[in-house]
């Protein structure tokens, strides 16, 4: 049923179809182009607004927010410059399939196309990274669009909608009907899929699952954990996606992406079916394309995704099976085959898992990650927020940490720098009662840590991991690989980054020994609000498993 409700600003109607769906945050840099959508939040106590520094920040933290809550994350910008700032998020919510939009205060429409004060096209800039990008001309149609960005955010592969509004359409005021909250949809797999896909398996020697992509809730990582651990599959994760179940599932075998375990990518080759379950089977997740190849010869795939636009894309599927996760999850855990013997080979992998992700001391490194990301996992509870950006920092938490039920990962696929701190931020205000920890590398801070003063502003309690090897490591370590010993624009000069966070109102120790990790960490552990342990790392230690000098060991040419 549609009510109207008598004449509003287009900036009313908007903020009121944005909490007839359930928005309770968005996250901004104000600009003048959107004033009457701030004037309607004003008297709007049920949206929290969260006043960000960069709209890279803002991005970032809406799509955090979708990642966490699978509802759109909302954001609101302003024209060129904040819509351009922003589009670092949006292109992370298009590759990591999350479900966002975002707001862009545009210009008046009488004066478009004359290139106004910040004018940009923002459906054509918008429109290769964005699911939908369009422009609302008419207040009265605003229920309408507003209605198909949520559907569209969140159906099949959920991903980001961008809406320009121009600033004399919201100061319209038009009588126009709300149209009721768009409920989730949800794709039930097709019965024959599944009778089809327990025959596959019946007839397999060695299955493994790779799990991944967007539609994951605390629901559907339960159910596939229950089927996978029945059976005995080996469950992997797909690049960044180590939260899609409970690692304590006793079939968990690791993730892929970069630096896997070796024996996990041997078991994918040797597989002879592959279920791919929610991943598009990424660049990254499959080594580029090889470690299961879009034909696949000898391997049968089972390909399950909630977009059948993502089936058969890249990928042949010799069993396509359209469906949400939750509802494929829930399916496969209540359809128990007394016929499907139990496979040994989930426990095997698990075990392996456990090994590869045991740290070992490593000789002659001063301060050395492994045994640090050993001492949070003795000390932070399972359900803590683990969020990251880009940068081989990340590799060692990766590889050492041991995820929880979603949401316990907020990290991009896309490997976007700087996307860890604002994700901590939208994660704290949205379980205050969790543990949160944002792991960055000095680089990768030094792209949006200026979000730390919202943290301040909001009170967030959190805590930042901030490996610091004067480098972008990641850069030099591929430098060194190609043009040993050329260094070019790789070293860095940093701030003094405890004194930055103190500025912030924080606490913070830095830590140069393996040693005085833990006792910071407890130090830390005692306090609220933002706590920094700045660790100085030696940028010898590239990656948790190679050094500069056996990179260039490998790399001589002569
Ligand atoms: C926004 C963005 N810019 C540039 C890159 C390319 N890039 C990937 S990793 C990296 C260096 C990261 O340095 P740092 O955060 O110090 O981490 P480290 O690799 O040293 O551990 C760069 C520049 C990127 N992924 N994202």
């Amino acid at each position: 049923m549609t009510k109207r409700t008598g004449a509003r600003t287009g900036g009313r109607i908007l903020v009121d179809q944005l909490k007839i769906n359930g928005c309770d945050r968005i996250f901004t840099v104000p600009g003048e182009s959107f004033l009457a959508v701030l004037d309607a939040l004003h008297d709007t106590p049920e949206i929290a607004v969260t006043v960000c520094r960069q709209e890279g920040g803002v991005a970032y933290m809406a799509d955090a927010d979708g990642k966490m809550t699978g509802r759109p994350g909302v954001a609101f910008v302003t024209r060129g410059p904040g819509a351009t700032n922003a589009s670092a998020g949006v292109h992370v919510a298009f590759q990591d399939s999350t479900p966002m939009i975002l707001f862009i205060g545009d210009v008046a429409r009488g004066d478009r196309d004359r290139e106004g004060f910040q004018e940009i096209d923002f459906p054509a800039f918008f429109a290769p990274i964005a699911k939908w990008a369009a422009r609302i001309e008419d207040a009265a149609r605003i229920p309408e669009y507003v209605a198909r960005a949520y559907r569209v955010a969140t159906a099949g592969r959920p991903g980001p909608v961008v809406l320009a509004l121009p600033e004399d359409m919201l100061r319209d005021e038009v009588d126009v009907p709300d149209r009721p909250a768009v409920p989730a949809l949800c794709e039930a797999p097709d019965p024959g899929a599944i009778q089809a896909l327990f025959e596959i398996l019946k007839e397999a020697c060695a299955p493994v699952a790779i799990i991944g992509g967007g539609d994951w809730s605390p629901r559907a990582g339960h159910h596939l954990a229950n089927f996978a651990f029945r059976y005995g599959i080996p469950l992997a994760a797909s690049f960044r996606r180590q939260d899609s179940v409970d690692n304590k599932c006793g079939v968990y075998a690791g993730n892929l992406g970069y630096g896997p375990n070796p024996k996990l990518q041997q078991r994918i080759r040797e597989a002879d079916v592959i279920l791919a379950i929610g991943t598009r089977l990424g660049e990254a997740t499959t080594d580029g394309y090889t470690l299961v190849t879009p034909d696949h010869p000898g391997q049968t795939l089972v390909h399950v995704h909630p977009d059948p636009n993502e089936l058969g894309r890249v990928y042949h599927a010799d069993l396509p099976i359209c469906a949400d996760m939750g509802e494929f999850a829930e399916t496969v855990d209540d359809w128990i085959d007394p016929d499907l013997v139990r496979f040994h080979a989930g426990e095997e992998a698990h075990k392996e898992w456990l090994d590869w992700s045991e740290p070992n001391a490593r000789d002659g490194v001063k301060l050395d990650l492994g045994p640090c990301v050993a001492a949070m996992r003795e000390r932070l509870p399972h359900d803590t927020i683990i969020c990251n950006g880009a940068g081989n920092f990340s590799g060692w938490w990766h590889r050492y940490w041991r995820y929880g039920p979603m949401p316990t990962q907020l990290a991009p696929t896309s490997g976007t720098m700087g996307y860890g701190v604002p994700a901590s931020v939208a994660a704290a205000l949205r379980f205050g009662d969790r543990p949160v920890v944002a792991v960055a590398g000095d680089g990768d801070f030094m792209m949006n840590g200026q979000e730390l003063a919202t943290a301040a502003q909001y009170g967030c309690d959190l805590l930042v991991i901030l490996v610091d090897n004067g480098s972008f490591g990641t850069i030099r370590m591929h430098q060194e690989r190609e043009y040993p010993e050329r260094l070019s624009a790789t070293e860095l000069t940093n701030p003094d980054f405890a004194v930055l966070a103190r500025a912030y109102g924080g606490w913070a120790e830095t830590v140069e020994k393996t040693a005085d990790f833990a006792p910071a960490l407890d130090a830390a552990l005692d306090k609220k609000g933002i706590r920094l342990i700045h660790c100085k790392t030696d940028v010898e230690q590239i990656s948790n498993a190679t050094t500069i000098t056996k990179i260039r060991g490998k790399s001589k040419r002569a």
